[in-house]
C-alpha cells in the first residue's frame, strides 16, 4: 500500500491526538491508536479519558479521568504541540462527551474548526463489556457525533445510536441518513460485521454522496482493536491532509493488513496487528 510520508520537512513528523480509554491487554483503545500512528509515521498525543481493567477474555470494570483533566490534557497537546487530526474512543460519560465536546469547538477541531475530528462511539467492548454508561449516548448522539468530521460506529453502535438494525444494502443507506441526520460532515457505515458476503464493503455519506468502499473480508477472531485502528488510521491520513474518503480508504486498507497479520493472545480475542509494518515494505 501506499504509505503516508513520515517527515514532511525532514525531522517533526505530523502529530495525530487520541481522546480515549486504555487497555491494560495492550489491544485496543489508547494502545492500538498510538500502535498504529507510531508505525504510519505519526507522532501519537494522548489524552486519556479512562482506564480500562481488561485482558483478551473481558473488561472487569474502568476508571474514569476526571472531565476537566481530560479536558486539560487536549488544551496543553494543542497549544504546544499542535496537531493534524484528533480521534476519540472510549469516552465514558456524559460529563467526559461534554467536557471533549467543549474542548475541541474552542480549539477547533470537528467538522467547523480546522482539525478534522473523527468520533469513534465506543459503546462496548467485542465481549459486550459496557464502556460507555448507558444514559451518555444521548450526548454522543446530541453533543460529540454533531462536532465529528467523520463518525466511525460499528453496527451495534448503529443500532444504538440509531434504531436501525442493518442487515442488507438497503438498511446500511437508511443507517447512513440517520446517522448523517445527526451533524456530522461524513458518517460510515461499516460493513465489516455483516458476514453475509466475502467482501467487507463500508458506505460513506456526506448528505449528498454515497461512497462505497469494498475489500475482500479477512477472516479471523482476533479482531480486537479493528475499529481502533481503522479510525486511527483514518485520522493519521486527515493529518496529511487527505479527504474524508481518501483517508478512509487508506484506512481501510491498513485495517485489512492489520487484520491479516492478527495473532492469538492469552484466553480469549487476540489482536489485530500493526506490527506487519516492522517486516514487510509494500
Ligand atoms: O475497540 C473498542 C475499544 C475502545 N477502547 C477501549 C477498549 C475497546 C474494546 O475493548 O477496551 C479502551
Amino acid at each position: 500500500m501506499r504509505l503516508l510520508p513520515l517527515t514532511p520537512d525532514g525531522r517533526t513528523p505530523v502529530r495525530a491526538l487520541t481522546i480515549a480509554g486504555t487497555d491494560s491487554g495492550g489491544g485496543a483503545g489508547i494502545q492500538a491508536d498510538s500502535r498504529t500512528m507510531a508505525l504510519l509515521g505519526v507522532h501519537a498525543c494522548v489524552a486519556v479519558a479512562a482506564v480500562t481493567v481488561q485482558n483478551s477474555v473481558g473488561v472487569s470494570g474502568f476508571h474514569e479521568i476526571p472531565p476537566e483533566v481530560v479536558a486539560d490534557q487536549v488544551r496543553v497537546v494543542v497549544s504546544d504541540i499542535g496537531i493534524g487530526a484528533a480521534k476519540t474512543g472510549m469516552l465514558a460519560s456524559t460529563a467526559i462527551i461534554e467536557a471533549v465536546a467543549g474542548v475541541c469547538r474552542e480549539l477547533g477541531i470537528g467538522r467547523d474548526g480546522h482539525i478534522p475530528l473523527v468520533v469513534d462511539p465506543v459503546a462496548a467492548s467485542m465481549h459486550g463489556d459496557p464502556l460507555l454508561h448507558a444514559e451518555a449516548l444521548d450526548a454522543l448522539r446530541h453533543i460529540l457525533i454533531p462536532c465529528a468530521t467523520l463518525v466511525t460506529p460499528n453496527l451495534d453502535e448503529v443500532r444504538l445510536l440509531t434504531g436501525i438494525e442493518v442487515v442488507d444494502d438497503r438498511t446500511a443507506h437508511k443507517a447512513a441518513e440517520a446517522l448523517h441526520g445527526l451533524g456530522p460532515r461524513w458518517a460510515i457505515v461499516k460493513g465489516g460485521h455483516l458476514r453475509s458476503s466475502a467482501f467487507s464493503t463500508d458506505l460513506l455519506y456526506d448528505g449528498d454522496t454515497f461512497v462505497e468502499l469494498s475489500a475482500p473480508r479477512i477472516e479471523t477472531g482476533n479482531d480486537h482493536g479493528g475499529g481502533d485502528t481503522l479510525a486511527a488510521a483514518t485520522a493519521c491520513a486527515l493529518a496529511h491532509g487527505y479527504t474524508v474518503p481518501e483517508a478512509v480508504e487508506f484506512g481501510k486498507e491498513w485495517t485489512r493488513r492489520c487484520l491479516a497479520a492478527s495473532y492469538d493472545l492469552g484466553a480469549g480475542h487476540g489482536p489485530v496487528s500493526p506490527l506487519w509494518r516492522l517486516h514487510s515494505h509494500d
